[in-house]
């Protein structure tokens, strides 16, 4: 059974309804989207949608941002309060695009900035592991395609397994709790 919105059953049963507010930042959209109303006790799925050009950045439920690993959709389960949800996206950046295109995971838990950084952040200053040893061949005067080549048998999150098994397995080289 629905909740409606501003509406008449809502306002009846006010004790027993609960607003999810729903936003999404440039780039993309979320789904539903908007205040969204629920009765207490139900669950609800929020999905999201990155444009051409754009890639999921962060998901903050509450203001808080969520450790995805790769999921694309995030469900509020058993609702007893009002709750946000917001999606923001950004532009894709070079070495998103190289690193996209060498080991062909547009689509995969891969394809996103947290390859590489920790969690995507503007400022590009949380690089994980993985980015880190990039960064440390890029000083070295190595090109973006050319750093993520030569550190294929490198561990850089020293979980045992090389960078290029995890990639190709669709892991996360730079998470020690990703691996094949
Ligand atoms: C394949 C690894 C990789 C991926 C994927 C990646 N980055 Fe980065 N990023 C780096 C590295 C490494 C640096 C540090 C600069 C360097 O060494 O080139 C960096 C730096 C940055 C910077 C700092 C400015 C700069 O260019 O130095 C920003 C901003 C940034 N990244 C944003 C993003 C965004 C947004 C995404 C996703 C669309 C993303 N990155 C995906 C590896 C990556
Ligand atoms: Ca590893």
């Amino acid at each position: 059974m629905r909740c409606w919105g501003a509406g008449f059953i809502c306002i009846l049963a006010l004790a027993g309804c609960a607003r999810i507010t729903a936003t999404s930042g440039p780039g993309g959209t979320i789904t539903p989207s908007g205040g969204v109303q629920v009765w207490k006790g139900q669950s609800r799925t929020f999905t999201w949608q990155s444009m051409p050009g754009h890639v999921f950045a962060d998901l903050q439920v509450d203001g808080a941002p969520q450790f995805l690993n790769g999921a694309t959709s995030y469900t509020f389960n058993n609702i007893q309060a009002n709750h946000t949800v917001a999606a923001t996206f950004t532009p894709y950046s070079t070495h998103y695009r190289v690193f996209n295109s060498t080991y062909n995971t547009a689509g995969t838990p891969l394809d996103g900035c947290n390859a590489c950084h920790s969690r995507h952040s503007t400022s590009g200053s949380l690089l994980n592991t993985y980015g880190t040893d990039i960064s440390s061949k890029r000083s070295q005067g190595a090109s973006k395609y050319q750093a993520i080549r030569a550190i294929e048998q490198t561990d850089s999150d020293s979980d045992s397994f090389k960078n290029i098994d995890e990639i190709s397995a669709g892991k996360f080289p730079g998470d020690t709790a990703s691996h094949p």
